[in-house]
C-alpha cells in the first residue's frame, strides 16, 4: 500500500508531553510500515469527546481545512472511534478516514503469509468491516478495498452483504478452528516426546523473530517493520546442558491492540502461551522500554499465561536508550539475560539462562534394571535418553526427565547436575 496520510494525534486530557510524543512515533512507524507518507500531521487535545465526530466541531473543522491544503489520500486519527463517527468525519474530510485500529488491521492484513495468518486477520478485517457498511457506503462513492471499505448499491445491497459477511465470519470461524486442530496435535505429540517448550514473546519489533534465528537457524523474516511476524513459527535446538527445547517466535504486541485481533489471533496465541517457559524479549533501545515491557506484561497477565518459568531478554543492548529505564528492566523479577543479536553479544548468557530453566524442570536420573525388563521404551515415552549400559544380567539407562514424571520411577539415583559431557 502507497499513498499520503494527513495524521490527526489525539491527546487526553492531561497526557504527558512525553507520553503524547511517544504514541505519535508509534502511530508514524505503524503508518510507514504500511507505505504511508505522512504529508501533515495535527494534534489535539479532546477534552469531551462529541458522539458526532469524536473530536470538536472546531478542530474537526481545522482538520478539514488541513485537508484542503494538503490533499492527503486518507486521513489517520490515533484514537478508537466508532463506526458512526468515522463515517461522520468522512463526510466532511471527503477522503477515507482510518482509526488506529483500521491501521493495525491493514498492516495484519499486509503481512499475513500463512494460511492461518490470512483467515485470521480476514475474520477480524470481516467483524471490522461488518457495522460499517452502510455508512460507508452512504458516505463515499469511491471504491476501496481491504479494511478500507467496500462497494455496494443502496440498502439492499448492503442487506446482502451484511449477510455474506456473517456466513464468510462463520466459515472462517470453522476453518481456524481446524487449522488449531491440525497445531493441537502437533503440539501434543511434542509434549508426549518430552520436549520442553520456550515462547519468546514481546511488544513488536522487539527482536523475537531475530532471537529465534539466530538460535536455531530458522529463517525466518525479521525486520525494522511493525508486525512483521504473524505465526507461530518453532524450532527445535539442543542447550549445552543436553536439553532439546522447542522456541517458539509468535506476533507482536502492541499498545491498545484492537480487542477483534487479540480474539482473532487468539489461537496461534493459545500455543505460544501454552509453552513450558516464557522468554520476554524487551527492546532496551525504545524510547518507551518500559511501557512497552508493561504492556507485553499486562496483555499476558490478562491471558493467564505469566505463572511460569520466565526469562527477560533485554535486547538491544547496543543501542539502549536511557538508564533508568535500562535499570528499571534489570531489576525486575525475571530471570535476566542482556542481549545485543546486532552485535552478538550476550546470547551466551540467554542460553545460560534456558539451561537454568530446563534444569530446574528436569532432574537427571539412572536406572538399573534387569536386561529383560521393558525399561527403555518405558522411559524413552517420557525422557530423553543418554545412554544405555548393558551388563551381563542387567541394563542401565541415563535419562533426563520432567521432576513431575521422575516419580513414576522408582528405582532412580539423581545424578548430580551437569555431570555428564555436554554435546
Ligand atoms: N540495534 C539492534 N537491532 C536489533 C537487535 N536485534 C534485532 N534488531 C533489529 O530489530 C528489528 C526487529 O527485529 P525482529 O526480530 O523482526 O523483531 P520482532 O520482535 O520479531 O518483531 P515483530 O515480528 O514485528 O513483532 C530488525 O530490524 C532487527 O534487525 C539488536 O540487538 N540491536
Ligand atoms: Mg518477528
Amino acid at each position: 500500500m502507497e499513498g499520503t496520510v494527513l495524521l490527526v494525534s489525539v491527546r487526553e486530557a492531561g497526557e504527558s508531553d512525553r507520553k503524547a510524543f511517544l504514541r505519535e512515533a508509534e502511530m508514524r512507524s505503524l503508518l510507514s510500515t504500511l507505505g504511508l507518507q505522512v504529508v501533515y500531521a495535527l494534534s489535539f487535545t479532546v477534552k469531551e469527546k462529541t458522539n458526532r465526530f469524536y473530536l470538536g466541531k472546531g478542530q474537526a473543522d481545522s482538520v478539514r481545512e488541513a485537508v484542503l491544503a494538503y490533499s492527503p489520500d486518507e486521513v489517520a486519527i490515533d484514537a478508537s472511534i466508532s463506526p458512526r463517527q468515522e463515517s461522520n468525519l468522512e463526510k466532511l474530510f471527503e477522503v477515507p478516514v482510518s482509526d488506529r485500529e483500521a491501521i493495525i488491521l491493514s498492516i495484519f492484513f499486509q503481512n499475513a503469509r500463512s494460511r492461518e495468518a490470512r483467515l485470521q486477520i480476514e475474520k477480524a478485517e470481516a467483524e471490522y468491516l461488518r457495522p460499517r457498511l452502510a455508512d460507508r457506503e452512504a458516505n463515499l462513492s469511491q471504491q476501496r478495498g481491504g479494511v478500507r471499505g467496500a462497494k455496494g448499491e443502496g440498502e439492499r445491497k448492503i442487506e446482502l452483504q451484511r449477510r455474506r459477511i456473517d456466513e464468510r465470519i462463520r466459515a472462517l470461524d470453522s476453518a481456524i478452528r481446524e487449522s488449531a486442530e491440525v497445531r493441537n496435535v502437533q503440539r501434543q505429540s511434542r509434549l508426549k516426546a518430552g520436549l520442553f517448550s520456550f515462547a519468546l514473546l514481546g511488544y513488536t519489533n522487539a527482536g523475537k523473530s531475530t532471537i529465534l534465528n539466530t538460535l536455531t537457524k530458522a529463517g525466518v523474516l525479521a525486520e525494522d517493520k511493525l508486525f512483521a511476524t504473524l505465526d507461530t513459527v518453532t524450532r527445535s535446538m539442543r542447550l549445552p546442558n543436553g536439553q532439546k527445547v522447542l522456541l517458539s517466535d509468535t506476533v507482536g504486541f502492541i499498545s491498545e491492540l484492537p480487542a477483534g485481533l487479540v480474539k482473532a489471533f487468539s489461537s496461534t496465541l493459545e500455543e505460544a502461551l501454552s509453552a513450558d517457559a516464557l522468554i520476554i524479549v524487551a527492546d532496551a533501545s525504545h524510547p518507551d522500554a518500559v511501557g512497552c515491557f508493561r504492556n507485553t506484561v499486562e496483555t499476558l497477565e490478562s491471558l493467564h499465561a505469566l505463572d511460569k518459568a520466565r526469562i527477560l531478554a533485554i535486547n538491544k543492548t547496543d543501542s539502549i536508550y536511557d538508564d533508568i529505564s535500562y535499570s528499571y528492566l534489570k531489576s525486575q523479577p525475571f530471570i535476566i539475560a542482556e542481549t545485543s543479536m546486532k552485535e552478538g553479544i550476550g546470547i551466551d548468557s540467554l542460553i545460560d539462562a534456558m539451561c537454568r530453566v530446563t534444569d530446574e524442570a528436569f532432574e537427571d536420573i539412572e536406572i538399573t534394571e534387569d536386561a529383560s525388563s521393558d525399561i527403555i521404551s518405558r522411559l524413552s515415552a517420557d525422557a530423553s535418553i543418554r545412554s544405555i549400559e548393558y551388563s551381563d544380567s542387567s541394563v542401565t539407562v541415563k535419562a533426563r526427565i520432567r521432576r513431575e514424571l521422575a516419580s513414576k520411577y522408582t528405582k532412580k539415583k539423581v545424578i548430580h547436575e551437569r555431570d555428564w559431557e555436554r554435546p
